[in-house]
């Protein structure tokens, strides 16, 4: 998603729930995103380059409640 809607999103996923994987279903700020997965899983995701811009501001984060602050980090496009 664009850096710009971290916390948009995030909140927003806290409503929807772990049922939805806490994001709002077809959120179109939400680039790509995978299940929920515990300690130890790992994940993967796969989407076209297209949606993004060269230069844009993305960041990636885990929607888990309160995770976002620290469970977060930057694409670079470019
Ligand atoms: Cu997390």
């Amino acid at each position: 998603m664009k850096t710009a809607d971290v916390t948009a999103v995030a909140n927003a996923g806290m409503s929807a729930g772990l049922t939805n994987n806490y994001l709002t279903p077809n959120d179109p700020r939400v680039i790509a995103s995978t299940k929920v997965v515990g300690g130890g899983q790992s994940a993967s995701v796969t989407f076209p380059t297209a949606k993004l811009t060269k230069g844009g501001d993305y960041t990636f984060i885990c929607t888990f409640p309160g995770h976002y602050v620290i469970m977060k980090g930057v694409l670079k496009f470019g």
